[in-house]
């Protein structure tokens, strides 16, 4: 392996650290840019597992239910337990969500120690894992404003536009960290030659418009008039207005957002009626889809509930679900005039 100037390795690219440490002017926050390594490098330790997941024995589940009612995956528990130890490691971190822990863990005693609190889903779409499907980790980090144990309230609590910085870890037929500290969108793949994440997807930006709406079709008879009503619109021919878009689902948040992001188009789970424990959806908004939504937004999409953005819902609780209608501007925009009456 050679090296060129200022130590970047001519041959493989931009790595991770490289560009961390590269965008100092932009990015001026060290300790951010160290969290930001460390989420990275936990990400391989875990990227490991689930690709060995079926050989030692972190398949299935643990027999255990979580806050959210669904069943514990041994990966959920392995992959939470792995980050909450990177993040203590840190001593930048004074406290966690997550959604693998019913209440928001706290570092130190009086929480005066790490300035910020990081949201994780540490192994979404965990369920894929046991048909050899695609993952990922979802990250959110917002700065700690309060002080003592009663700085969780308005601290864990931030509104989506508070993050500093936000991303997920894809484990699919490669491994992608995509990131946004506030400026721009990067995606990096993992270079299993040299273990490290070299920059594949500088400045990334998702297209006005696509041709793709991601939504289980299977919820169609529990959505309310709107929700149906611009589903139809969306898979209706008419040549005029580029349509039917063709219909991608993977039944797992990163996978789906990540074509998003790439190919445009919009990817929904929305609220159901009849007042069962999904009329909000089923996607968190601390440490699902406010990240997802952070990225989206800075690579020029939109994050939107159908009627109200994502990034400026004041959460209530740790756990709280919402609507999700995520994508191309211009397609978040066009399912926004069905909840809004307009279509
Ligand atoms: P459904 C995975 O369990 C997950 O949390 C997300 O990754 C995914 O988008 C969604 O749930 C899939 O849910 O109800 O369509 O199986």
């Amino acid at each position: 392996m050679t090296t060129g100037n200022e130590g970047q390795m001519i041959d493989k690219g931009i790595t991770l650290a490289r560009h961390l440490l590269d965008d100092r002017q932009k990015f001026p926050d060290g300790e951010l840019r160290a969290l930001l390594l460390q989420i990275g490098l936990t990400s391989k330790v875990i990227a490991h597992e689930v690709n060995q997941a079926a050989l030692v024995g972190r398949l299935g589940t643990t027999g255990e239910v979580n806050i959210q009612g669904e069943q514990m995956k041994h990966l959920d528990l392995w992959s939470n337990e792995v980050l909450v130890n990177a993040m203590k490691e840190t001593r930048l971190v004074c406290t966690m969500v997550s959604e693998e822990m019913e209440e928001p863990l706290h570092f130190d005693r009086n929480c005066l120690d790490g300035s910020y609190v990081v949201c994780i889903d540490p192994v979404d779409g965990s369920s894929n894992i046991d048909v050899n499907g695609t993952v990922g980790t979802i990250f959110s980090v917002r700065r700690r404003r309060g002080q003592g144990r009663d700085h969780v309230a308005t601290d864990v609590l931030q509104k989506g536009n508070e993050q500093v910085a936000a991303g997920y870890v894809m484990y699919g037929p490669s491994t992608v960290f995509v990131y946004s500290a506030g400026r721009e969108v990067h995606g990096f793949t993992l270079d299993q030659t040299i273990g490290e994440y070299v920059l594949s997807h500088p400045a990334i930006r998702i297209p006005q418009r696509g041709k793709i709406y991601s939504v289980n079709q299977g919820n169609y008879h529990r959505w309310s008039e709107q929700t149906r009503r611009a589903v139809d619109y969306l898979s209706a021919p008419d040549k005029a207005t580029g349509r039917p878009y063709s219909h991608r689902y993977v039944g797992s948040m990163v996978a789906d957002i990540h074509r998003t992001l790439i190919e445009g188009g919009l990817f929904m789970y929305p609220g159901e009626v009849g007042g069962g424990r999904k009329a909000s959806g089923k996607l968190r908004l601390l440490y699902e889809v406010a990240p997802m939504g952070y990225v989206v937004e800075q690579a020029g999409g939109r994050a939107s509930t159908g009627t109200e953005r994502i990034l400026d819902i004041q959460p209530s609780e740790y756990h709280q679900r919402v609507p999700v209608i995520i994508g191309s501007a211009d397609d978040v925009a066009l399912v926004e005039e069905f909840y809004r009456g307009q279509r």
